[in-house]
């Protein structure tokens, strides 16, 4: 489907470093080398609510991770899904009476509008989950007929055992498994599963609800993970740069997902690199649509907070950190907007060749957001005492400040 426009990248002078960040499945820093196109598959939304603080810190950081590569002259194949078919999403639209599609429409339209408003880089493709229903069929009677996965009911199991590297994304134990996976959409205590953390492949059609020609495996929806893998494997195949979202998708999203497509092929590993963002907080608890304690990027536009002022209150927390949105967090970056776009607004300035390379260097280093912000927050601070006189340097710092950190001044 439709992403949204992309907003330009300047070229900066130079060239930018290689990435090195943290990898939850090696639990250590690696040095990202991709090819001449680095590809990048980032968990979308499901839109039943979009798009809140914890989202677009999420998105944020994954566009970070694009600057770098881009800086580093190379191209970025980007890949995002809208798991716009889940359980979440029909519970939503009955609650309020709403229509499930028109919900899903709704809210992915919202989502394009408040990252377009970010200047936060399009995927090239963004791919629906109802859409790759025809590719996830197939891939589903391939694991069954595999003996990778088995049918409970009319429902269709993945099973864990058939992967010898399940485990390798989260490293947890099996108790952990147990409790997030009750948690977060799976049914350890279905009875007749294999294993209690067998993750639904294929749902068969429950009435009253959506269902979709299944061939084979009769009517009925997908499971979550085998939606990401089966746009995974349609665009990249195995062995792809990063997989990337945030820090709840660790287990047992990530961790089936990366079973599902080695169970399939054959091949270790599906990502190369499996990147988390932390988990943004209101009122001391994850922002998250199920407790409800949400603020929307949307409400902050409608108030009238300058996008560009959202974009550095996310940029002014390491994006691994858990952290919580206080009224301090945006008043502190729509100060820091002004400080900054009364900095550049002069013809001439402080030497500035020096900055692109720490802005660099911090976003290189597990992308240090917090770290380049200070080292403009210095330029910026050296100009307004007056303390420079180069020709074009607020120019370049405009530009740097763009093309690495999204933010136009
Ligand atoms: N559709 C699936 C992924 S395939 C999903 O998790 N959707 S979501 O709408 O729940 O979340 C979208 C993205 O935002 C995921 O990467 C998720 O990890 C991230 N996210 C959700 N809540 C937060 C939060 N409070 N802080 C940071 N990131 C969050
Ligand atoms: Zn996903």
């Amino acid at each position: 489907m439709y992403a949204w426009p992309a907003s330009e990248v300047p070229a900066l002078p130079g060239k930018g470093r290689d990435l090195r960040i943290h990898d939850t499945a090696t639990g250590g820093r690696v040095t990202l080398v991709p090819g001449p196109v680095a590809r990048l598959y980032v968990c979308g939304i499901t839109p039943y609510d979009a798009t809140h603080m914890g989202h677009a810190a999420t998105y944020n950081a994954f566009d970070l991770v694009q600057r770098v590569w881009l800086d580093t002259k190379r191209q970025v194949h980007y890949v995002q899904n809208v798991t716009d078919i889940d359980d979440p999403l029909l519970e939503r639209a009955a609650a309020n009476g709403d229509d499930w599609e028109a919900l899903a429409q709704r809210e992915t339209a919202l989502f394009r509008e408040d990252m377009t408003a970010l200047r936060l880089l399009p995927p090239r493709h963004y791919v629906g989950a109802v859409e790759s229903i025809p590719k996830i069929v197939p891939l589903v009677e391939r694991l069954r007929d595999a003996g990778a996965a088995y049918e409970l009911e009319g429902d269709v199991y993945f099973s864990v055992a058939s992967d010898g590297h399940f485990g390798e994304v989260s490293g947890l134990d099996a108790e952990a498994m147990r409790l997030l996976s009750a948690e977060r959409g799976g049914d350890p205590d279905r009875p007749g599963k294999k294993n209690p953390l067998d993750p639904m492949l294929w749902m068969a059609a429950r009435p009253g609800e959506p269902s979709w020609d299944g061939a084979s495996l009769g009517p009925g929806r997908p499971g979550w993970h085998i939606e990401c893998v089966a746009i995974a494997l349609e665009h990249f195949g195995m062995g792809f740069d990063v997989q990337g979202g945030g820090s709840d998708l660790i287990f047992p999203h990530h961790e089936m997902g990366a079973s599902h497509a080695q169970a399939l092929t054959g091949e270790h590993p599906f990502a190369k690199t499996y990147v988390h963002a932390g988990m943004v907080a209101l009122h001391g608890e994850k922002m998250s649509k199920s407790k409800g304690n949400l603020v929307f990027v949307s409400a902050l536009r409608r108030e009238g907070m300058d996008p560009a002022a959202i974009r550095l209150a996310l940029l002014s927390h390491h994006y691994r950190a858990d952290w919580e949105w206080t009224d301090a967090v945006p008043d502190e970056a729509v100060e820091r907007l002004g400080r900054w776009r009364a900095a550049v607004s002069r013809p001439d300035g402080p030497p500035a060749d020096a900055l692109v390379e720490e802005v660099r260097e911090a976003l290189a280093d597990d992308l240090d957001a917090p770290a380049a912000l200070a080292a403009v927050d210095r330029w910026a601070a050296t100009q307004a005492a007056g303390g420079g006189t180069d020709e074009g340097a607020p120019g370049l710092v405009s530009r740097t400040v763009d093309a690495l950190l999204g933010v136009a001044l």
